[in-house]
């Protein structure tokens, strides 16, 4: 029998998790079912796997945004098209988490939300978020030591540090090259570390979701259909109304042609749920279905799927909205602006496998005090979730891509019409 990927392994946990809970809810409580299941088996895979990736959320954050910030100084050989694309991409990431912090603050997913909800999955729940002004905010940026900005999981103190490093090694220039290497072999290493997290996710949501619908049973629901619905929404605005409203207003291109010829690789990212793993097919799309010429997709199509990731920014945004919202906690405007500015940051640290994003979630969530453990609730369906964010990071790609191409009269728009 054809090897089932992690994306189908995932989806059937999705399920089974979610029956195997409804079945649990209906079940005397007893022995077996308290100690052995709840408190036993499926608190060893629920919790051990979301502090699985919390363990990992730092030093990750840490070597991937110094090596990204150290790697930009390549954007300077390749000169204007280099910079333009950045800013492109940084924007347009920007654009995608303000829209979802705005859908996530209209539709309200995470009101009403029964907060007992988290504590299903033991995780522990701290309704108070320590609310600080912008410029405490700001100054926790700096931490004084390095060391406890680490042990603390201060990650804004962390990003900062690595921004400074990672610049510090791009003006050092040739004497800091090893340590460059250094960052990129452990930059490697850490992606590695997340897909071998990653291979235990089937278990993990299996858990998670058996603890939440064991518990509050078809209750729990409704919550998780509504935050998927709000993600998907947000998802389909960037596609249809973003990108197709760039493509036909800026490019002057058929938004129409792009949407057929990218459904090859809209399939490849839904089935892996990864933009590294679409990249081949993006590059050869591009060039021989899109008429954009090699010199700028060679460039622009990897710097996206390490960079550019506006389906992931809007599942964080909303995620935001939905944690915040289901502890009553209110955010105020120096608190979106730090979410944005994290998000943006996430999305150009991190590189494009599977769960990538939920990890980064961590990392915003911290950065405007939210408790993390909100995440046990949206863990079960991040899968779901992963494959079409994916899809939207890789057309985000490759609409910045056209337009650039467009840009430097690089487009062969006779091959992308026909
Ligand atoms: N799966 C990641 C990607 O490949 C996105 C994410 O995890 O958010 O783009």
């Amino acid at each position: 029998m054809k090897k089932l990927s992690l994306t189908s392994k995932t989806l059937i946990a999705l399920l089974l998790g979610t029956a195997f809970g409804i079945i649990l809810s209906n079940m005397p409580t007893n022995w077996f079912t308290q100690t052995l299941l709840l408190n036993g088996l499926l608190k060893l895979f629920g919790t051990g796997f979301l502090n699985a990736i919390k363990l990992i959320v730092v030093p990750l954050v840490f070597v991937s945004i110094v090596y990204a910030t150290a790697s930009l100084d390549d954007l300077k050989k390749i000169g204007r098209i280099g910079s333009r694309t950045f800013i492109f991409y940084t924007l347009t990431t920007a654009l995608a988490i303000i829209l979802a912090l705005f859908i996530g603050g209209i539709l309200q997913p995470g009101s009403g939300v029964d907060l007992a909800l988290l504590q299903a999955n033991e995780v522990t729940v701290s309704t108070t978020s320590t609310q600080v002004n912008f410029i405490d905010t700001l100054l926790n940026m700096i931490p004084t030591n390095i060391f406890s900005a680490f042990t603390e999981g201060n990650i804004l103190g962390v990003i900062f540090f690595a921004i400074l490093l990672g610049l510090s090694i791009t003006m050092v220039g040739e004497k800091a090259k090893p340590l460059l290497t250094l960052f990129e072999a452990a930059n490697e290493v850490f992606l590695k570390l997340v897909q071998i997290i990653m291979k235990f996710a089937p278990y993990g949501v299996f858990a998670l979701l058996a603890t939440t619908f064991a518990n509050f049973g078809l209750s729990a629901l409704m919550p998780l259909i509504k935050y998927v619905l709000t993600v998907l929404l947000g998802l389909a605005l960037q596609l249809f109304v973003v990108y197709m409203g760039m493509l036909f207003f800026i490019g002057k291109l058929r938004p129409s042609v792009f949407l057929k010829k990218f459904m090859p690789i809209f399939n490849i990212c839904l089935s892996t749920a990864s933009s590294s793993a679409a990249l081949p097919m993006s590059l050869e799309h591009s060039e021989k279905s899109f008429g954009v010429s090699r010199k700028i997709s060679a460039f622009t199509l990897p710097l996206g799927a390490t960079i550019n990731m506006d389906g992931t920014a809007i599942m964080q945004g909303i995620s935001v909205m939905f944690i915040a919202q289901i502890y009553g906690i209110q955010l105020g405007f120096s608190d979106y602006i730090m979410v944005i500015l994290s998000a943006v940051l996430a999305s150009i640290g991190t590189a494009g496998v599977p769960g990538v994003g939920m990890i980064m979630l961590t990392m915003v969530l911290a950065s405007v005090n939210l408790p993390i453990e909100g995440i046990a609730l949206i863990m079960g369906v991040d899968r779901i979730i992963d494959m079409f964010r994916t899809a939207i990071n890789v057309a985000g790609d490759n609409v910045c891509t056209l337009l650039i191409a467009k840009g430097e009269k690089e487009l062969d728009e006779n091959i992308y019409n026909n």
